[in-house]
């Protein structure tokens, strides 16, 4: 998979991605990461790319031309023509793992970063094909969503993750939260690991981890479970999770 990045800060880019899953990604040559700089692409003598916004208002605004020729330079050194340009923007389609997923199947992105308040319009609508979001909050760039975007991606893309990572990862990208988790020591700080994960009895841990996966997801994120049928076993681990949780909420631990 080609990823080429537009931004202002390349090395920000660039410093990110060489760490761990992507940067593994790219020693192996499953990833191709080539990052531009629109001020690469400025034609006056003081590398100008950005300029006051018509109409007047606060902060600047990315100027179209170094943003053109630095999209066009990454579709004609390899990005290609078919390449999906994708501005990150606050405006864009909010991301998600089935989004994600479709774009690790298609062609190469152009993942365009932003800085100050945006980018000339006629850029998005004349070079953009799609933008994308992190979600509902502000950030200062565009820099951090391409990498959350590469990332993600790339942990999606075969000979990435290891057999048992995929295994795990199908189990748990059906939409509901992960199980928690504890290594040795046996005791820390008086606090203990649940008896169960010490049985050895396999088929009660897969319950029990089953469960906690459905509490934990019924307790902190209830949207994922509002559109979706559970089996009658994921129906009954999660009243049973629900009775354990009230009995804890009282402090009457020790009762059970
Ligand atoms: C004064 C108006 N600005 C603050 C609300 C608008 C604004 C411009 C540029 C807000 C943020 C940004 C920079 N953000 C991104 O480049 C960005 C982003 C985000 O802020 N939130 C969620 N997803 C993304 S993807 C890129």
């Amino acid at each position: 998979m080609r990823f080429d990045v537009i931004t202002l800060f390349p090395e920000m880019v660039d410093a990110a991605a060489r760490f761990g899953v992507t940067g593994k990604a790219i020693e192996k040559g499953i990833v191709h990461l080539s990052i531009w700089n629109p001020r690469d692409f400025t034609l006056d003598r003081h590398g100008t790319v950005d300029d006051r916004p018509y109409g007047g208002g606060p902060g600047m605004v990315m100027k179209y031309q170094p943003l053109c020729d630095a999209v066009a330079a990454a579709k004609q050194s390899g990005a290609s023509d078919r390449a999906k340009v994708v501005y990150l923007s606050p405006q864009g389609r909010p991301l998600t793992q089935s989004l994600l997923a479709e774009a690790a199947l298609g062609a190469p992105l152009v993942l365009v970063a932003g800085r100050y308040e945006g980018l000339d319009q006629r850029f998005i609508d004349k070079v953009c094909d799609e933008q994308w979001s992190l979600g509902d909050y502000v950030i200062s760039g565009g820099e951090l969503a391409a990498l959350i975007v590469i990332d993600a991606i790339t942990r999606l893309l075969p000979g990435v993750l290891g057999d048992e990572d995929s295994a795990k990862q199908d189990s748990h990208s059906d939409g509901i939260l992960d199980y928690p988790h504890f290594t040795r020591p046996e005791i820390v700080e008086g606090s203990t690991v649940p008896e169960v994960l010490l049985s050895g009895d396999h088929a009660a841990i897969a319950r029990w981890r089953a469960k906690q996966a459905l509490g934990r997801t019924w307790k902190n994120r209830p949207d994922l479970l509002e559109n979706r049928q559970l089996s009658a076993q994921q129906r009954r681990l999660l009243e049973e999770f629900k009775l354990e949780d009230d009995v804890k909420g009282c402090g009457n631990e020790q009762y059970y």
